[in-house]
């Protein structure tokens, strides 16, 4: 180690001390009241010193983090309450049977990937949450609800082994999940949905989902739908992890809202994939310093027991000293290591470090461990915080990626790629876990169980049942609620009248009709990105409260008026600010409250489409891995219909996007009417049928005169595409497809047609492109595998023949031409390609070249050469232009 006393610590420098014999005395005051009147006085005393210390104009720069060591003193640490050697058994057994999934799998098939070391350096942390801490679900009631470190899976497969959940079969399966009955890469609901409630996979999504779960466990209980009190939500995350800004994004939500129900554990092996976290510092005091400067109550587990010793005799400190100037790449060497290494590259650098460890051999030294592989402090560590009242805790525990791997995994760079061992290493690490197999058994990597009447599994299951059974385990089925009739809350939009209107204030109406049923309205949540007045919602704030946990501490400065700012605890809407990232994590935990709660609840996100699929298109891709069912609304969407807001906000995107998630229903009505029929059918399909599909419905601030709908055009609303109407004499010459507000282009265009150009034609409202392909995929799919080869698709079923057809959207072409290859007819399709910019409406159109007059030459390209070259001329259209997404 080289010269600590000169280094940087995390943030800090450090001060030079003229009057050493000064210095000393406070110290040694200090102590001395702490040795009579607590920890409490000290604290009280240091409030009070600062504060002297603020008034004679002293800056204090306090930094914002402890010293390195356990944050729970040896004295506070609670008696162990399970059988620590029992406990150390079983974990090597999980060890083992998790390594050994991994590895063979990759052994037998190559390259099938996988992790050892994350859970290598977990096992302890995830044994002590299951042996003492993670209630499930059982007759007592609802559990908790655990997020685990995605790549640590194969250690929760391991324990469900033991406990009999998985057969050793399954773990054969590991990664190879095609043919039915393997096990998934990492938690994911879509498959394997009895057993994993929370897709962690993607870095990032579990902790802000987890935050958003317990808040939403509040809002619950507040508004008197559960009783949510007593569960807790645990996060199991690494320290590379909290890199990303959605793993931090809701930190501070979490203490403003003092959710103590939630429990971060930050595995803390200072490595990622590639190296360490924080070479050049220390991830530890960095983490420290963010989650209290956010608010938290923050816990260290730095250091097994067996320092303990260490540190009574450490008198000067000289270990504090030592740790505090120690940067995270030191640590890490060290870890890599031996004791004989340890020795000589730590304790031999200072004296009194040498004097501490002088009786201890190289064997005693390597053995020391980190806190976080050490049970009686971890599990310390996880009393206190499910104690701690008023603020959410995390536990942030120092442990060795790859812990146990020997030369080959602990703490080297190249631990995460671990995926083959020899033989060597796996008899050094069935020796050293004291894992009772032969050679054979090693060489095979056979999998270990004990006994069913064996002390390891008696012990396993007598504490999984004081903790109210096994998990993780999903609940899929829930109680179906009923959806009251469209007419009953839709009829307004079902029948138009001659007043103009947009479907963004139409869907808001009809969920604010939604909300006055009595059974289903209590479960509606409106969820939106302080955007509720740019989408008509303020009347919302005053008829059901925007929800907050403590009610409203002010007068609102619009107290007098009619629609007020009303927060009050049994508030029904979610004001979530401008987090897109917050706000549809919200909505994951209402539309997953089905599964999570056995609360179906009925989420509307609504919020600007430019900022959903294309801004948290990953958090949408987890809510839809989840099955989430519940309503996304995509408002003041169109490349062209959002008028004036330019290049960053008009979306012409979305719906391609959405098209690609499986279980995602998305749609682009045009009409109002369409809206509802969509809304009433996705209502049907989630809360009475319990389908585990979702809906997203783009929707415009366009105003203007809405169609009605009869009964029977509602089913050709759900499958993609309705006749609006026909124009011109005979038989159609063009078809003509719109959806949203380019409709209206298409119907101009049609009269247009037909007026100026004698051309016959149809015009089909197509409220999905996406659905329509979605089913003549499928048909396509039966006929190529010789199935019901009379079967046809909906859109060939309207669109029959080879006339030629115009289809035009305002997104990309690609959205429409999702159903090119699946017509018989030619087909030109009409798109909003390239950057948006500020303009009016119709000045958009024109240049995206999806107005009436493009609509117009397109059908006439592929109609009549003459007439299509005088429409050029006769509507100003330039040959030569350089096209829109050129430009
Ligand atoms: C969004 C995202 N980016 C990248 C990855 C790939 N990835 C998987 S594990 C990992 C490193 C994780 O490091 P850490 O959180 O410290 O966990 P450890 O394995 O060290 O315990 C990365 C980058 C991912 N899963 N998700």
């Amino acid at each position: 180690m080289k010269d600590t006393a000169q280094r940087p610590t995390h943030g800090t420098p450090v001060h030079e001390d003229i009057d050493a014999i000064e210095t000393n005395e406070w110290l040694e005051a200090l102590a001395g009241v702490a040795k009579v009147g607590g920890r409490p006085r000290v604290r009280f005393l240091l409030l009070r010193l600062a504060e002297q210390a603020s008034r004679l104009g002293v800056q204090t720069t306090a930094s914002a983090y402890s010293l390195y060591q356990n944050t729970i003193a040896l004295e506070q640490q609670p008696v162990y309450p399970g059988d620590l050697v029992m406990e150390e058994r079983i974990t090597s057994i999980i060890r083992w049977n998790a390594l050994a999934m991994v590895a063979k799998a990759n052994k037998a098939y190559g390259e099938l990937g996988g992790h050892i070391a994350s859970y290598a350096s977990a096992a302890e942390i995830f044994e002590v949450g299951f042996n003492h801490f993670f209630r499930a679900d059982s007759e007592a009631g609802r559990g908790d609800l655990v997020y685990f470190q995605a790549h640590s899976a194969p250690g929760v497969y391991a324990r469900a082994f033991l406990e009999g959940r998985l057969q050793a079969s399954q773990l054969e399966r590991y990664r190879q999940e095609v043919k039915g009955g393997g096990l998934c890469s990492y938690p994911h609901p879509w498959l394997m949905p009895d057993f994993w409630q929370f897709p962690t996979g993607s870095m990032g999504i579990g902790p802000i989902n987890a935050i958003y779960q317990a808040r939403f466990l509040r809002y619950l209980q507040h508004r008197g739908i559960a009783s949510t009190e007593g569960r807790h939500v645990w996060g199991v995350f690494g320290d590379g992890e909290m890199d990303e800004p959605e793993s931090i994004a809701a930190l501070s939500l979490a203490a403003r809202e003092n959710l103590d129900n939630v429990t971060f554990v930050i595995n803390c092996n200072l490595q990622r994939l590639d190296g360490p976290v924080r070479g050049n510092g220390q991830i530890v005091q960095e983490l420290e310093s963010l989650f209290s400067g956010a608010g938290w109550n923050v816990i260290k587990v730095l250091w097994g027991s067996d320092w303990d010793p260490l540190f009574a005799r450490d008198d000067g400190h000289a270990l504090l000293r030592h740790f505090a100037g120690m940067v995270d790449g030191e640590y890490q060497n060290l870890g890599a290591n031996d004791g004989a290494y340890n020795r000589s590259h730590f304790f031999d650098q200072d004296p009194q470090l040498q004097a501490l460890v002088a009786d201890m051999s190289p064997e005693q030294i390597d053995a020391l461990r980190r806190g976080g592989h050490d049970f009686r402090k971890l599990h310390a560590a996880f009393e206190a915080a499910r104690k701690h009242k008023g603020r959410p805790t995390v536990v942030l525990a120092k442990t060795k990626k790859g812990f146990g791997m020997g030369q080959i995994g602990e703490s080297r760079n190249t631990s995460h790629q671990q995926k083959k061992l020899d033989i060597e290493v796996l008899k050094a690490f069935r020796d050293r876990f004291a894992l009772p197999l032969d050679d054979e058994a090693v060489a095979e990597m056979r999998f270990y169980k004990p006994a069913d009447d064996s002390p390891e599994l008696r012990y396993l299951h007598q504490q999984r049942r004081a903790l109210g059974g096994y998990l993780p385990k999903r609940n899929g089925v829930a109680a179906p609620i009923a959806v009251p009739p469209l007419d009953s809350y839709g009829r307004f939009a079902l029948k138009a009248d001659e007043r103009e209107n947009s479907t963004t204030m139409a869907v808001v109406r009809l969920f604010t009709h939604l909300i006055r049923d009595k059974q289903l309205g209590p479960r509606i949540v409106p969820i939106v990105a302080d955007e509720a007045r740019t989408f008509g919602m303020a009347n919302l704030f005053r008829q059901i409260g925007i929800y907050s946990s403590v009610g409203q501490l002010y007068e609102p400065e619009d107290a007098g008026a009619l629609l007020y700012y009303k927060e009050s605890t049994d508030g029904q809407l979610l004001e979530e600010g401008i987090t897109e990232a917050g706000a549809i994590s919200s909505w994951i935990a209402a539309a997953t409250s089905y599964s999570v709660n056995g609360e179906p609840m009925l989420p509307f996100y609504i919020y600007y489409s430019m900022f959903g699929f294309q801004r948290i298109g990953d958090l949408i891709w987890a809510a839809a891995d989840q099955r989430a069912r519940g309503f996304l609304i995509g408002a003041t969407s169109g490349r062209t219909t959002l008028a004036g807001e330019g290049l960053q906000h008009q979306d012409g995107s979305s719906q391609l996007m959405a098209a690609t998630v499986p279980n995602c229903r998305a749609y682009d009505p045009a009409f109002a009417s369409e809206a509802a029929v969509i809304i009433d059918h996705g209502a049907r399909r989630m809360l009475e049928q319990q389908e585990d599909e979702f809906y997203y419905l783009t929707v415009t601030n366009e105003n203007y005169v809405q169609a009605s709908l009869e009964p029977d055009e509602h089913a050709d609303v759900i499958r993609g595409m309705r006749l609006y109407a026909r124009y011109g004499e005979g038989v159609p010459a063009v078809r003509l497809l719109g959806s949203g507000a380019i409709l209206r282009e298409v119907i101009a265009a049609a009269h247009m047609l037909d007026q100026e150009w004698q051309v016959s034609s149809e015009v089909w409202s197509v409220t999905s492109f996406s659905e329509l392909a979605r089913d003549a995929r499928e048909v396509q799919r039966q006929q190529v595998f010789g199935g019901d080869v009379e079967c046809q698709s909906h859109l060939l079923h309207c669109l029959p023949g080879n006339a030629p057809v115009v289809a035009a959207s305002d997104y990309v072409r690609a959205y429409a031409q999702l159903v090119v290859p699946y017509l018989q007819a030619p087909c030109i399709c009409l798109g909003t390609d390239g950057f948006g910019r500020s303009d009016t409406r119709s000045a958009l159109r024109s240049f995206f070249e999806v107005d009436r007059y493009h609509i117009v030459l397109a059908a006439l390209a592929s109609l009549d050469p003459q007439a299509h070259a005088q429409a050029r001329a006769k509507y100003g259209i330039d040959a030569d232009a350089e096209a829109p997404w050129n430009r």
